[in-house]
């Protein structure tokens, strides 16, 4: 594939020019502190989580506050009156119950337009007796749903022995971790006082009075809007038993259930510094704190960390996905910089971006992890920041290919081997690697699934792109690794290769869980295989570049949407999107068509889109959790571009 042909408009001059262009906007968006931070915003369900948080825990909440919370959204409501799981998604209850019922305890009119119109769409769907039940968990905290009619989140599961699978030890972190605070809110019922307020809004959400609902009849009761997952039958069975047994259970049982489950908030609080797992159980962990002790230091310190979560927009208050994405962004960002020519302003960008990184390391283990189920985490590195505690599988691996890759040694220590057992350590037996911690049972227990609008949250599944981040990993890592891990890293990349191998689909492509969707997948995909030694004459290259080169839009770019993610089949956008349009392209850049003809259409897509910052837009989503939510990164478009140009300019510069 030596013929290179020539692009549409001009050479690859023109692909230099943008590419330097793009590396100098992307050097402009570093903080001081050597990191890339963005927003990281989009799941609407956060929101009303925290107001909920605030109407109950803070007396004479600031009207600047009440306007900022209730602006944005109002910001976030769909034409039809509802709410989506994320901004612009489709209507569900239970984003829409709960923003209804903040938006009104925060003080909106139940005349005011959009008050009126979201109660129509709520009492249209049958009211809030059919919303998943998160969106009835957080009524019963507001005091608008009886704790009795929830689904049972026994705090009594904790005194199970955690070698049986359904002990909540063994679920995705972030559902026990959720889960944890959930099981303490519920059994101590600790709700916002009844008011004339609450009253009133009762008779909105419900189309029956609410003193003559029986609960009991709707505990499994979920619109279709909001079943993605519709409870199972056997968990109806699980929750059936432990009500039962929470009817009879001595109250000295109880308290000691309680006792274990308050300390291990206790300890995710400090082990986390008070950020927490993620934006869900900061949140419920902070109304936990404020029970104990509404003065006490514990909360207090909460507080002061609450700030992470928050954005300050131009409609109003938000609540970020996680406390920051940052390690995740500079990763990323130092790999796309370090493919262009080494120029001194991007030298010294990622000199202090690898110095960011490798500050972020975490040196230690849990303090007492073993007591709340933590897997290590010496080595390792976190989606955000090292305070924040809680370092994953692909995080780590990106940050060392971003350390590799630099060429440019860090100003602080890198622990190298603690930093490649940990990564051996993680491997799922499955030959992938997980997020968090290796998977703790078998898809089977998904069964436990009790959210109904999210998807795999029961178990930390091996994925495509997580095994791929951490093979290109060990690669670079081997070189430096011990004798006696060298072994372990062939067996551990030729369990991934046959991992990859097996998840791809017949069609070529590989789903992706994180992002949107088979673009990304894909991207993992064949970028897993070439590091583990699949050449570009193997049929897996074939069917992965077919897929690709089938889905390109007349534009010249890809596009994916949400239908892709929720679907489990592709849906293609209009039009062609950049960040789609950048992973395409280096995926077929590994898949060895670096000289094919739609290359160029490709890459002309890029160059037409370019902005006059140098950078591109996409205000479509690149991201997605549980198969449901989408999320956006804000980074990405100024990222993946300019790595797809670089890599063709390497690749096509040598031809
Ligand atoms: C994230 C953010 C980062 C993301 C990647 C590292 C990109 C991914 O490759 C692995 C999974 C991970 C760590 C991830 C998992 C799910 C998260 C934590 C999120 C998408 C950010 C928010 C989301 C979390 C579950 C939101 C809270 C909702 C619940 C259902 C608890």
């Amino acid at each position: 594939m030596s013929a290179v042909p020539a692009l549409r408009r001009g050479s690859l001059d023109q692909v230099q020019v943008a590419m330097d262009r793009a590396a100098d906007a992307l050097v402009d968006r570093q903080q001081p502190d050597g990191s890339w931070h963005g927003d990281y915003c989009g799941p609407a369900f956060l929101l009303p989580t925290y107001g909920a948080m605030r109407l109950i825990t803070s007396h004479g909440l600031a009207a600047s506050e009440r306007e900022d919370i209730r602006r944005r959204l109002e910001a976030m409501q769909n034409e039809d009156g509802g709410w989506g799981l994320y901004a612009g998604g489709p209507s569900q209850l239970y984003p829409g119950v709960a923003c209804y019922a903040v938006a009104r305890m925060l003080g909106s009119g139940a005349d005011a337009g959009w008050i009126v119109q979201a109660r129509t769409w709520i009492r249209s769907q049958g009211g809030a007796v059919r919303s998943a039940p998160w969106g009835k968990f957080l009524l019963a905290m507001l005091g608008l749903h009886p704790y009795s009619g929830l689904i049972p989140y026994g705090a009594e599961l904790w005194l199970l022995p955690s070698r049986l699978p359904l002990h909540p030890a063994n679920f995705w972190c972030h559902s026990r971790q959720v889960y944890l605070p959930m099981s303490y809110i519920s059994d101590c019922r600790i709700q916002r006082p009844t008011d004339a307020l609450t009253r009133k809004i009762r008779s909105e959400i419900y189309l029956r009075p609410y003193d003559q609902i029986s609960w009991a009849d709707h505990r499994y009761d979920v619109a279709p809007t909001d079943s993605f997952v519709p409870l199972h039958r056997g968990a109806r069975s699980v929750f059936g038993l432990v009500g039962a047994i929470q009817t009879v259970l001595p109250d000295r049982l109880r308290n000691i259930a309680l006792d274990r489950v308050r300390a291990l908030i206790a300890l995710e609080d400090e082990q986390t510094n008070y950020i927490n797992l993620g934006p869900v159980n900061k949140i419920l962990n902070m109304i936990v704190a404020w029970h104990e002790d509404p003065g006490g230091r514990r909360f207090r310190r909460h507080l002061e960390t609450i700030d992470e979560y928050l954005r300050h927009t131009d409609s109003g208050l938000d609540v970020g996905g996680y406390n920051s994405s940052r390690l995740w962004d500079t990763g990323f960002s130092v790999q796309a910089l370090a493919k262009c020519d080494g120029r001194p302003k991007l030298r010294s960008a990622i000199q202090s971006g690898v110095d960011f990184i490798a500050r972020n390391q975490i040196h230690e283990d849990p303090a007492d992890g073993r007591q709340n189920y933590r897997f290590r985490t010496k080595g390792a590195w976190p989606f955000s920041d090292r305070r924040q505690g809680w370092p994953t599988a692909d995080c780590t691996a990106e940050a060392v290919s971003a350390l590799a890759d630099s060429g440019i040694e860090p100003a602080s220590q890198v622990d190298w081997d603690a930093a490649t057992r940990i990564l051996l350590d993680w491997q799922n037996p499955d030959g992938g690697w997980p997020t968090y911690e290796p998977a703790r049972a078998g898809g089977w227990l998904e069964f436990m699934n009790p959210a109904c609008v999210f998807d795999g949250i029961v178990v930390d599944y091996s994925y495509p792109e997580c095994t791929a981040s951490v093979v290109a990993a060990l690669q670079k890592l081997r070189p430096r690794a011990a004798p006696e891990l060298q072994p372990r890293i062939v067996s551990a990349l030729r369990g991934a290769r046959r991992y990859l191998l097996k998840t791809q689909r017949v069609d070529g492509s590989w789903y992706g869980s994180w992002g949107i969707c088979f673009t990304y997948g894909t991207w993992f995909g064949v970028h897993g295989l070439r590091t583990v030694g699949v050449g570009p004459a193997h049929p897996a290259m074939r069917y992965a570049a077919d897929f690709l080169l089938s889905t390109q839009l007349a534009d010249g770019g890809w596009g994916e949407t949400m239908d892709s993610c929720r679907q489990g089949r592709y849906c293609s956008s209009q039009s062609g999107l950049p960040v789609q349009t950048a992973w395409s392209i280096l995926a077929l850049l590994d898949a060895g068509y670096g000289a094919h003809v739609q290359i160029n259409r490709a890459v002309q897509f890029l160059l037409d889109r370019q902005d006059a910052h140098g950078t591109w837009t996409q205000d479509e989503y690149a991201g997605v959790f549980n198969r449901t939510c989408a999320i956006h990164y804000d980074n990405y478009a100024s990222i993946f571009p300019l790595w797809a140009l670089a890599r063709v300019i390497q690749i096509r510069g040598k031809g």
